[in-house]
């Protein structure tokens, strides 16, 4: 059994006196459901392939089948699994707290499937396919590799933001608000290397916020966390809300 790491009273008091809670996720709170994190190697024919190549428009462009057939696969080994309890307890948080946003690099779905509601995916959301051309959101589609949009004929892709491409404008906004105006910052499973996201935990502590970092190990986040959690996501935010709300 891992070993939880020690609460400090003072974050136990500060979380429950908070006003507004928010939190940043990321790869890491998925990988005990048995998600691959995007620094895990990547498996079988995709080990030759850095995921920040091909999460991009350029190699959609390039290869479209090469990137559809990739995603395809990672939407089938999404279906296959189920939330954690990370995710059940970041669901729970919310209910116990009077403002909460949670934001999510994650496109698994796994966080809404726990019941999280307050809830923005800043990255979009891979169950979830449109038209590269009229961005029409397609509810079925043929088998072809990569398959092709009834209106216009253009090819179909995952409904997340690849590399260079903006992220959804409210999302953004929100996320944005809830880091400028919570009391409590939780920042779980993140490396803490892709932007805009990874600004969000130091405009927090910026406007004041205590900055709580969920991680096994150091990111670059940690320099800005008052606390730093060493364990996995799935052990150390169940410990939290006990010590909190318990
Ligand atoms: C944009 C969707 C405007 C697709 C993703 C400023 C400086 C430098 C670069 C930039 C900058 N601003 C913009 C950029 C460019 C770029 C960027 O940030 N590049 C990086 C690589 C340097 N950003 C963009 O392109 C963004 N768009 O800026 O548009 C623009 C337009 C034109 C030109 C310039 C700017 C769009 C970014 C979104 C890309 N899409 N995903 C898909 O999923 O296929 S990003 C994707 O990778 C994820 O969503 C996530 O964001 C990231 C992976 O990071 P993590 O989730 O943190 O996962 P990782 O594996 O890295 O780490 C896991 C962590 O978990 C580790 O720390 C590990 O220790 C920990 N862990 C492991 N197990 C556990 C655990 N923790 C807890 N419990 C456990 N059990
Ligand atoms: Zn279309």
């Amino acid at each position: 059994m891992t070993d939880t790491p020690t609460i400090p009273s003072s974050l136990v008091d500060a979380l429950r006196d908070a006003r507004f809670v928010a939190v940043l996720t990321g790869a890491g709170v998925s990988a005990e459901s048995g998600v691959p994190t995007f620094r895990d190697a990547q498996s079988g024919l995709w080990a030759k392939y850095d995921p920040r190549e091909l999460a991009t428009p350029e190699a959609f462009e390039r290869n479209p089948k090469l990137v559809w057939d990739w995603y395809s696969e990672r939407r089938a080994k999404v279906a296959a699994v189920a939330p954690n309890l990370a995710h059940f307890a970041l669901a729970d948080l919310e209910r116990r707290v009077p403002g909460f946003l949670l934001a999510t690099q994650n496109v698994d779905g796994l966080h809404a499937r726990a019941g999280s509601r307050k809830l923005v995916e800043l990255h979009g959301n891979i169950t979830r396919v449109k038209c590269s051309r009229c961005h029409a959101i397609a509810d079925s589609w043929s088998d072809a590799s990569p398959p092709r949009c009834v209106a216009c004929n253009a090819y179909l892709r995952p409904d997340v933001v690849w590399f260079y491409e903006l992220l959804p404008a409210d999302a953004e906004a929100a996320a944005e608000q809830a880091a400028r105006e919570c009391d409590v910052y939780i920042v779980a499973g993140t490396s803490g290397e892709v932007y805009p996201a990874a600004e969000l935990p130091a405009r927090a502590r910026h406007a004041g916020a205590r900055v709580v970092e969920v991680n096994p190990t150091a990111t670059p986040l940690s320099a800005i966390a008052h606390d730093k959690l060493r364990g996995p996501a799935g052990v150390v935010i169940p410990a939290l809300l006990r010590a909190a709300f318990d």
